[in-house]
Parts: C-alpha cells; structure tokens; sequence
C-alpha cells in the first residue's frame, strides 16, 4: 500500500482550510447590491390567515418588498414537491395537499413562513417583520401523534383522520400463522424520539438574478445542488432548466437535513428577480429549530414470535410515523422503503409483516435525518433480540448467533436481498474487544460502589448505496440514483475529478483523490476533487445514504478505467508498440516482456500532441466520464457494545466502553471511517440520552434552544474502541460499503440495551435524561 492510496489514513486535506478559517461558506458570499431577507413566521401551530398588512413595513427605512404567498401564486408559483408517491395498503395513492413555500390561506406549524421581508440590511428586515400585521385566527392543533388519527382537528381539510398513506409490507397471512405455532411472544412498545438535526452551519441561500443573460444562480446550503436545481428550475417555472445554476460551496454538515428544497432558499432566487437585487438569507439557529426538517418520531408496538428453541419465527410491527405539518420531500420514503425493509436485521426470520401510517401533525416537517429509518428499524429489531433474550433466559449474545443469517446472499421477506456479510465474525471480534466475559466481575464490583451496570448490544444492519435504479423502479416509484463523474487528465499529468457526489464533511476531497493516486499512481497532490456547482459538473445526485463511497467512487472508477483504457492505446503509440502488449503498472505504461516503458506524466502530455498518434484512430486530449448505477446496495453491518454506569440516586449515568466492529467492505481511508463511525456513535447517543423535540399541546416547540435541547459533549461520551472486519461488497467495482450513519443506527439500541440491563426492566424511553433514569431506577430499587 502506498502512503496515500487505498487503505492509507491520510490526513483530510480539507480540514487546513476549515480549521484556520479559510473555507468558503454560503454565508461568505456577497454579491454586489446585495439585500437581505427575514422570514416572518407563524407564531401558531395552526391558524387560518384572515389577512396581512404589510403597509407600515413598506415604509420602514431599507424595505424593498413584502412578498407573501400570494404573491407567489401570482406568479404561477406552485406548491414545493413531495417525494415518492407511495400507495395505502387499499391501493389509494397517498394525501399529499401542497407544501407552499409562503403559507396560503392557512398555518400548519410554528415556524411556517408566512411573509418575506427584504430590505437593504437583515436589521431592517427584521424590524420591519414586526411592523408587518397578520390577522390570525387561532384553530385547535394537532400535536400528539398517538391521538392524531382519531382527533376531531383536520391538519389540511381534505385529509381524513389525518392520515397520508397507511402502507404494509411483508405477509401477514404467513405472520399470523407463524404468531399461532409461538412457544413465546414478546411484545414491547417503542417511542422513537423526534430530532433536530442540528448541522454546524445552519442554512443560507444567495439568489441573484442577471436580466442580461436571463439566468439566475443560487449559492446554497445543499447536499445535492444538481437535485435541487432540477426541482427548483421546474417549479419556479425557469427554462430551460440550465439557466438556474446552483453552487453549494463548503456546507458545515447536514446530516439528511439540507438534501432538501425548502421555501427559504427558493423564495429567495425568485424574490432577486422580483427585486432586481441578489438576495441573501442566512438561518439562525432559533429558526433552524423550528424549519430544519426534524428526524424520527415513531411510535411503535412490534412483536417478535419464537419456538421453544428460541429460533425466531416471526415478526410483526405496527408503526405510528409522524411527518409534520406537510409532507417533505423525502418523507415518505424514510418510514417505508427506508425503514421496514431492514426490519429482517442480521436474522433469519421466516416471516414479517409491517404496518406504517403516516399522520399529519401541526409540528415542524419530518424528514431524513442521520439513518433516515434505518436507525428507526435497527431500535425496533435490537430492542426487541434483547428483550426476547432476557424473556427466555438466554444470552443476548448467544440469542443472536443462535438467529444469526448464515448463507449469502439472503432473501429476506421484506424486499431487501442482502449480497455478503459475516455477522459471526463482527460479534465475536466485538465480544474479545469488550471483555464480555469479565462483564459479570465489573458489574458486582460496581454494585460495591452503589452503581447500576448494564451491557447492551446492537447488531445492526443497514442499506446504504443509495439507490439502485432497478430496486427502486422495481418499487413503482421514486427515482434511481446512480452517480456520475468526470475524469480530467491535464498536459501535465495532473488530473480534476468532477463529481456529482457533494462534501460536508465526508473527507471526499480527501478518499476520492486516494482512489485515482492509487489507480494512475500519480502523486496524491496532482489530483483535486471539483464538486458542487452546476455549471462545472454536468449532473449529479448528490450524498446521502452513505452513496459517496459505493456509488460516487464507483462511477470515478468507471471513468478512470476509460482513461487508462484511453492512455494506453495512446502509450502504444509512442512505445510504437501493439496495443496489446502494453500493459499499465504503478503510474508507468510498460511493454510486456521488454524493458521499454513511459510513465504517466508523458502519455498524458502526448495526448495533447496530437501529431504523435493518428487521430482518424484516436480523438486529441484526455478526458472521460461515467455513470455508474449499482446493482444492489451495499449491507454494511456490524456488533456495538456498550456498558454503561447508573447512579440510582442521582440518575446519572456514564457510559464507560463502548466496542464498534463494523464491515464496510474494503475501506479507502481508515482514519476518515473511524471519525464517521465516532460521529454517528455520538449522534446515537445523542438520541439515547439527551436530544428530544417536545411541544406542548397548543404546538409550541418547548425545545427550541440548545438551553433546552441537548446535544451530545465531548463529556458524555466515551472513549470508543473501533474495529472492522472486511467482506468486500460485491455490488460494486471497489468492494466499498457505506460508513456515514453506521454509528447513528447502532448506537440507541446498545444503549438502551445496556440501561434496561443494568435498570432490571425495560421501562424506560429516549431520552433518557437523568431524571428518566433516576424514576426508572426507583423502580428498580422497589423491585429489588
Ligand atoms: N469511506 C471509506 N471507505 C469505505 C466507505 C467510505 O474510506 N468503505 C469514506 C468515503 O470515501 C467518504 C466517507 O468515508 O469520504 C463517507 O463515505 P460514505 O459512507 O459513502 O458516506 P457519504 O460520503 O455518502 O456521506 C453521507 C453520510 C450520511 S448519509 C450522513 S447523514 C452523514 C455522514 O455521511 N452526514 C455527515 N457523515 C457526515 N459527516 C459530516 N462531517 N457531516 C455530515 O453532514
């Protein structure tokens, strides 16, 4: 292995400029004659707009316009775009009424934008947004999910019950019969807790429109600009599409929440033509709370039917999936295809069938978040190995092997088709690493001190590779995401990568140039990642579900193989050799059997000399591009462990290990895998823990500061022992399988494994917060 090529724990490049200060951030772009937008939001849940006075903001020094959602309608301004259609299980199409980008007629969460006032500086624009009269009329909301179906309150009127889709999968007929052969049911229910995504940098557009060429472009805070300018160009009506150009410079993480099309950024490049001026909105973190897309919130009861040698049977799931006020863009993927799908888990289990709802509530929209239903699933099906174990008196761990899918690949009976794994493997390396055995010793000695100890498991897995065109078309819906790439291969030799994936905080500048150093072997700093601009990458579908690596790497790989394919017939050239004979080894282009060779750099300057090859034959120049769409996705899978300390009289708890032993096929940088898998694992814990979303029962969000809202420190967390094992993923031309949201699936399960276990019952939710666990463990000195 070279110092920087595949399996190399080379350093981010990127992470210079972003820790001195030196990246280029969304809110770092000025345009001349730049104004600024505030958006004036909805104080209520839900409320009709009797009407709005904008006279005296009008007039307020610097304001150029108050634009509301009439305004937009008036310009033939549609409602934004809602995703998947997905199908009840009567086979009517889901409810989706509009998602306008300035509210219209009516309200349907705190926080929902009402009016846009653009004035000369964001102070102005915002002390004109108080001057701005909105005449409300108060309507009861909809807020708890568990009482939403059957509230008297309507969300949108022609929404019955509240209710966008109620969607099953799997075999119910086959369920119940295998539910009637059970020797033992468990049955538990779940809440699993409503999330703010939380990025470092919060939102921010610039949209500015040039009358000359009639073009606009929008510097944005998106993980998928080509995505975004193909939605946004079709409903703010620009053709052809092309004359919307959208650049998401460095973005400061996103987890799921920016791969979305919101009213803020689009409102702003239409409203740069309505003003004639470029317009800039940046979201501070009080709105990024209430209009961020949230994650999670499912209420779920499942149950898991064993015989009387505790082999699984079958499992049944029925899922209450709240998606807020309006149903976002990818919002009805995330507690369907996204979710019971990996409900199977690492197990062989006969049989499954699954029910999802999916309710309208007057809270901020639900969408992907970290995992985006798959962390969801790997709680149901994690909480539900342990309980089980702990029912029937076996070993967690011994539970899983005995249930373990041992044969690949395996059909599971919730669609997915899983290609390799070897969950035994990842298991037992995670056992030795967290000394299971000495468990038992710690556990007694720390009743000696008055403490709780518990050990909790996840054996999770996830589909990531996002998303194979035939799976999804197979599904009736949705679109294919293959990625695409461009290989450009300078004079000198150096080499651009243009991607259609996009960075915010991956480390692509970082893997991506690890690949082509290793496959042309050139230096490692000849070679520079271009990504995120619409007008320099000619389509893209952007990153999210761990895709960058499976997908985005695999179609460079496709493009460098064209290139080198390419440079070889040019090498045979002024080798004056056959093409045949000329083989490519380490950066040098070799006639096989002779000592005649020439190295990168000079093909890749013959071919811009084009009088030394016929190019009748062969086209001048050094360029290639691909597209590449998976075959399936990739199932990286893995075992955490987590122990974890209570202080029953406090409440306070400690994790004091953590193991993670994840597969994620052939791993390019382990130093990059490690820090995603430590994010995620933090992220989890987060969940477990101390993050939660809580309105009261008008609708108001309760948590909408980090005074209120938790988020994991550098305190709360261990210090993890991260391991892998390697079963290469053979979907894909580099064996790679996703990392980015591994830790995230795993982590609230093991954690809340190890706090039942160490609690003695299963009575206790996410967040754990330290006064659940202080009640939670009164109940246990009760028992005890
Ligand atoms: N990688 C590798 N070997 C592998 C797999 C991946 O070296 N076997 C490298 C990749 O080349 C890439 C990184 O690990 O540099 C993550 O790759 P991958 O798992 O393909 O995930 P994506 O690049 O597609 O990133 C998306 C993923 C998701 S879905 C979320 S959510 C998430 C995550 O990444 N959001 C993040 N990690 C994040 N990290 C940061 N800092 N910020 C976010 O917003």
């Amino acid at each position: 292995m070279s110092a920087t090529g595949i399996g190399a724990r080379v350093k981010r490049v990127e992470d210079k400029r972003f820790i001195t200060g030196k990246g280029h951030y969304t809110d770092d772009v000025n345009r001349p004659g730049q104004v600024h937008a505030y958006f004036l939001r909805s104080p209520h849940a839900h409320a009709t707009i009797r009407s709005i006075d904008a006279k005296a903001a009008l007039e307020m020094p610097g304001v150029l316009a108050v634009l509301t959602g009439t305004d937009l309608a008036a310009d033939g301004i549609g409602p934004l775009p809602c995703g998947w259609m997905i199908h009840s299980k009567d086979g009517s199409p889901m409810k989706t009424p509009g998602h306008p980008c300035l509210a219209q007629g009516k309200v349907r969460y705190v926080g929902d934008p009402v009016a846009v006032i653009i004035a000369e500086t964001v102070r102005q624009a915002r002390d004109a947004a108080e001057a701005v009269s909105v005449d409300y009329e108060v309507l009861p909301a909809v807020v708890d999910l568990a009482t939403a179906q059957s509230s008297g309150t309507l969300v949108h009127d022609d929404v019955p019950r509240n209710t966008a889709f109620e969607w099953e999968i799997g075999d119910k007929a086959a369920t119940e019969a295998a539910f009637r052969k059970a020797h033992h049911i468990t049955t538990i229910e779940l809440v699993n807790n409503r999330l703010v995504p939380n990025a470092m940098e919060p939102r921010a557009a610039v949209g500015e429109y040039d009358p000359g060429s009639d073009h606009y472009t929008l510097w944005t805070t998106s993980q998928n600009p080509h995505v975004a300018r193909l939605v946004m160009s079709a409903f703010l009506n620009v053709a052809p599409e092309h004359k919307l150009r959208v650049i998401a410079p460095d973005v400061g993480g996103g987890f799921g929440s920016k791969i979305y099309v919101y009213p803020e950024e689009t409102v702003c490049t239409w409203a740069s033509k309505k003003v004639g001026r470029p317009v800039k909105w940046t979201c501070d973190r009080t709105e990024a709370f209430l209009s961020d897309a949230h994650g999670r919130d499912h209420i779920t009861r499942a149950e898991l039917a064993t015989d009387d040698r505790g082999r699984i049977l079958g499992m049944r799931v029925k899922t209450l999936a709240n998606v807020g006020g309006y149903m976002n863009l990818f919002a009805s993927s995330v507690p369907t295809y996204l979710y019971a799908t990996l409900l199977s888990g690492q197990y062989d289990i006969p049989t499954i069938y699954c029910e999802v709802d999916t309710v309208y509530t007057n809270t901020t929209p639900v969408d992907a978040y970290r995992g985006a239903g798959r962390p969801e699933a790997t709680f149901v099906v994690e909480r539900l190995m342990e309980v089980t174990a702990r029912e029937i008196g076996v070993d967690p761990a011994t539970f899983r092997k005995r249930n373990f899918i041992r044969k690949f690949p395996h059909q599971t009976p919730v669609i997915m088709a899983y290609d390799i794994g070897d969950y035994h493997a990842s298991l037992s390396k995670a056992l030795e690493l967290a000394d299971y055995k000495g468990f038992g010793k710690r556990k007694r000695e720390a009743a000696r001190r008055g403490k709780l100890r518990g050990i909790g498991f996840s054996t999770y897995i996830e589909a990531c590779g996002i998303a194979p065109s035939q799976a999804v078309g197979s599904l009736g819906g949705g679109v294919g995401l293959w990625e695409s790439a461009e290989v450009r291969v300078n004079p000198v030799g150096t080499v651009e990568i243009l991607t259609g994936s996009h960075s915010h905080g991956q480390g692509h500048e970082t893997t991506f140039a690890q690949l082509v150093a290793d496959r042309l072997g050139i230096p490692f700093e000849n070679v520079s990642i271009v990504h995120g601009d619409t007008d320099k990458v000619q389509f893209g579908m952007g990153t999210y579900g761990s895709r960058s690596g499976a997908v985005g790497m695999s179609a460079i790989s496709k493009a460098l193989d064209k290139v080198i394919a390419k440079a070889k017939k040019i090498a045979a050239h002024l080798l004056e050799a056959s093409e045949a004979d000329v083989e490519f080894r380490n950066g040098n282009f070799v006639v096989s059997g002779t000592d005649k060779s020439i190295d990168w750099t000079s093909v890749a300057l013959g071919a811009y000399v084009a009088h030394k090859f016929p190019t009748s034959e062969i086209e001048p120049g050094l360029k290639e591009g691909a597209f590449y769409d998976p075959t399936n996705f990739t199932f990286p899978a893995g075992c955490h462990i987590c122990e974890i300390e209570v202080d029953p009289d406090t409440g306070a708890s400690e994790i004091v290990s953590w193991v993670a032993v994840d597969d994620f096929g052939t791993v390019i940088n382990p130093m990059i895998v490690e820090g995603q898998v430590h994010g995620g694992i933090a992220q989890g814990i987060g969940q477990a823990l101390l993050e939660g979303a809580r309105y009261d029962e008008s609708g108001q969000l309760l948590t909408g500061s980090f005074m209120d809202y938790t988020m994991p420190r550098a305190d709360n967390l261990p210090s993890f022992k991260v391991d892998t094992t390697v079963t290469p993923c053979p979907s894909n031309p580099l064996g790679i399988k996703g990392c980015g949201e591994a830790g995230a699936i795993a982590a609230p399960a093991a954690v809340i494994n190890a706090l039942t276990d160490a609690l003695g019952h299963e009575d206790i939710a996410m967040p754990a917060t330290p006064q659940a666990i202080w009640q939670a463990a009164q109940k246990s000195v009760r028992r005890a």
